[in-house]
């Protein structure tokens, strides 16, 4: 069969034959009911009966591998979709550099592979539960249908997941397929996996956050398990990653609107202080302050998601042959990593020092880092709309020590710019940091839905252009009553 073609017949689009895999086949379609229970029971809430505009993936051709079209979510096609295999494609990094791919699970490998494989698929559904109730308060119907398609295409990052487990790893696998759809984010007794997939994502600047932030954090994820060894996670992990770049454009414009609709309403009304907190919140827009507390939550939870500075599992995964580096086919040393060093920022005696490493424990230091840099350019632009607006204020990422869960600094109490503080005056100042309940209760009372064709909520900008070149007033949900 044509790889790049998907076979649309069945219930399942895909483009891994599996016409002609019955166990595989038949283990999915069951799976299927019980995903489409959990859709109903922890997916948007309402709208189901909705014609949304979405984007569905009909091939895995990168010039044209997507079709916009009104779809109920429901109905929506969560294929099993692989990118192309590379011809002769070798295994790029660790002990088995230079050796052919894996086709098949390693059966010394299988454990760690699995837990990689749960632990991402675990997240997509987690990111769709934390969102669920966002569709009541949309600030339009375009945001509302970008809200759907991330939500759909996370459904479909859970399949891709699944399909790996149900393919490769045989009762284990199915076992871990049914569970996926067992956890719930934020659950007390089965909560999801990863601590930033508990919390709530309350309101829409959360969102934006969220999308800019964690996603990225998926990108980055999907980017070092794209060059792994066992190629069909490889496969997996690239076609997604082609859908994950409007996840995160969602979250870098939708805050972008938000900036811009705030330095708009200042200049009008002639407010020169953005720490004019009170003033702003009489526009009903969203000061300047209140967006750098929430950037510095979503960013400090993002964080954690990269594990422990130093790990032996991802020293493990590397030297296996599992999990790569950002970019790893383009970076030029003898990807084994088993002589040199990495700088490190560690807690020694009470302070924080930067500690050169083994290079093969400091992987997930090092992807943070790829990741932190990213996120500087996107905060860049950010700070280029304020600049337009001859605002003095800049959005900055808080240092990498601030509120942290997991890892190195998890033990302490910092600042925003590092600084280690005492239990107390942590206690003082967190409300400097981090969302106050006035806050949250301030941005809550502007989550009014706004449904009319290209009407726009006070507290932010229209985007510059349409999903797909669609003109402004585009009915991008037609909401069923
Ligand atoms: N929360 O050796 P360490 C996405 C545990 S997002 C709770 O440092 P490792 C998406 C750890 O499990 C991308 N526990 O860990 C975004 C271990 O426990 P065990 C998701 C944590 O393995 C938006 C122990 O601490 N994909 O796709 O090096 C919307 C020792 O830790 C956490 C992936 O994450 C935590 N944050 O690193 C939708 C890729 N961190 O096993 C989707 C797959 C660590 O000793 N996962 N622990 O009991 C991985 O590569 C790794 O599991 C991690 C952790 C990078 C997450
Ligand atoms: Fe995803
Ligand atoms: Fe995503």
């Amino acid at each position: 069969m044509n790889i790049v073609n998907v076979d649309y017949d069945g219930l399942i689009p895909n483009n891994v034959g599996l016409n002609s895999d019955t166990r595989v086949k038949a283990a999915l379609e069951k799976w299927h009911l019980g995903y489409i229970n959990w859709w109903h029971d922890m997916g948007p809430e309402g709208f189901q009966q909705s014609l949304v505009y979405l984007r569905t993936a009909v091939s895995v051709d990168p010039k044209g591998w997507a079709k916009f079209d009104y779809v109920k979510m429901p109905d929506y096609k969560w294929g099993i979709l692989l990118a192309p295999e590379v011809p002769d494609r070798k295994i790029p990094f660790g002990a088995h550099r230079g050796e052919k791919v894996w086709q098949e699970v390693p059966g010394e490998y299988r454990a760690m592979l699995r837990r990689l494989i749960v632990i991402q698929g675990d997240t997509e559904p987690a990111s769709v539960e934390q969102q669920r109730f966002l569709g009541k308060t949309a600030p339009s119907l375009y945001d509302l249908r970008n809200l759907f398609q991330v939500n759909v295409e996370e459904g479909r990052h859970l399949w891709a997941m699944v399909y790996l487990l149900q393919k490769y790893f045989g009762a284990e696998g199915r076992e871990e397929a049914e569970e996926l759809l067992q956890r719930r984010s934020g659950d007390a007794d089965t909560p999801r996996m990863l601590g930033a997939f508990n919390e709530e994502t309350p309101d829409w600047l959360s969102f934006f956050m969220f999308t800019f932030f964690t996603d990225r954090d998926g990108k980055m994820q999907l980017e070092a398990l794209a060059q792994s060894g066992f190629d069909p996670l490889s496969r997996t992990t690239r076609f997604m990653l082609t859908e994950e770049a409007h996840h995160m454009f969602v979250g870098e414009t939708g805050v972008g609107r938000v900036i811009e609709r705030t330095c708009d309403e200042m200049k009008k009304a002639g407010i020169a202080d953005p720490g004019n907190t009170e003033a702003m919140r009489k526009l009903g827009v969203i000061d300047l302050p209140t967006i750098q507390r929430k950037l510095n939550l979503h960013f400090s939870l993002t964080l954690d998601l990269f594990g422990n500075e130093i790990s032996t599992n991802a020293a493990n995964a590397f030297h296996a042959g599992i999990k790569g580096r950002f970019r790893e086919d383009k970076l030029e040393d003898d990807h084994r990593l088993e002589n040199g060093t990495y700088p490190v920022l560690r807690l020694v005696g009470g302070k924080i020092v930067k500690e050169e490493s083994p290079a093969l424990s400091a992987l997930n230091m090092r992807l943070r880092d790829d990741y932190v840099a990213e996120c500087a350019a996107g905060i860049g632009r950010w700070n280029k709309i304020i600049e337009k607006y001859g605002i003095p204020f800049e959005l900055k990422l808080p240092h990498v020590a601030f509120h942290r869960q997991i890892g190195e600094f998890s033990k302490i109490k910092a600042d925003i710019d590092g600084n280690v503080l005492a239990e107390a005056d942590w206690k003082k100042k967190k409300d400097d940091f981090l969302p106050s309940n006035t806050d949250r209760a301030y941005i809550e009372s502007l989550m009014k839905p706004e449904s009319r064709p290209g009407q726009f909520a006070s507290w932010i900008a229209a985007p510059k252009t349409g999903i797909d070149n669609k003109p402004g007033d585009f009915e991008y949900v037609k909401i069923a009553e």
